[in-house]
């Protein structure tokens, strides 16, 4: 897609169909078949933004929203995730993309080597905006879990980041083993994704 705005007048989106901004096809894979559900189509939009240095997930994606849809003059989704592990304080929070670039599931793994608490939290921040007059609009997700002692991967089924290393709570399986369909029963990223769709289907557009 060209860099320009779009003109709105000439290029009118049937209701039902939206951008989600990611460069994470995994990512996109997830929502496409939650947004189905709610008989809503996405198409990926794979655009360059800076994003901002915050804690806050919600922050993050509402100011990459906020730089997508100035630039495309499109209505559009973004999301922001992050792994929170309650022994590590937290960490790598919402630098898990950097986390998992520089030292992956072994590094992190190899933090907790002797740590008994394996607890933790993936948050998903969904953002929509499709005005800069009006605030986006923000939803929220969360899967509480446990990091496993060691990488699971398995090559036949879906899984990404994390995935290997993360068992949601009350499952045998790790995400990694799970189906796209099995992880969004559970993820953050579904549930945040089910308010999205839940309200848009209802609000007026
Ligand atoms: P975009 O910003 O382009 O959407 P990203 O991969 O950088 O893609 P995030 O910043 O939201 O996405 O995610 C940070 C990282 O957290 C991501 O790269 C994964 O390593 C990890 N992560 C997020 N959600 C995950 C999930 O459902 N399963 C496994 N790892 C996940």
């Amino acid at each position: 897609m060209k860099k320009e705005k779009l003109n709105q007048n000439s290029f009118k989106l049937d209701r039902k169909f939206l951008f989600f901004a990611t460069h994470n096809i995994h990512k996109f894979n997830e929502a496409q078949i939650v947004l189905s559900e709610f008989n809503l189509s996405v198409g990926m939009l794979r655009v360059k933004n800076a994003e901002i240095q915050s804690d806050n997930l919600k922050e993050i994606a509402q100011s990459s929203a906020l730089e997508i849809f100035k630039q495309y003059g499109l209505p559009i989704l973004v999301e922001d995730s992050g792994l929170f592990v309650e022994a590590l304080n937290g960490f790598p929070g919402p630098y898990a993309a950097y986390v998992y670039k520089t030292i992956g599931n072994r590094g992190l793994i190899s933090l907790m080597e002797k740590i008994g608490n394996r607890k933790a939290v993936f948050k998903s921040a969904i953002v929509y905006c499709k005005s800069d007059k009006i605030n986006p609009k923000f939803f929220e997700g969360e899967v509480t879990g446990t990091i496993a002692l060691k990488e699971v991967r398995k090559q036949s089924v879906h899984g990404f980041g994390f995935d290997p290393i993360f068992r949601p709570k009350g499952n045998s399986k790790l995400f990694s083993e799970m189906t796209i369909a099995e992880k969004n029963f559970y993820s953050h990223r579904a549930i945040a994704l089910r308010k999205f769709a839940r309200w848009f289907n209802q609000s007026k557009k």
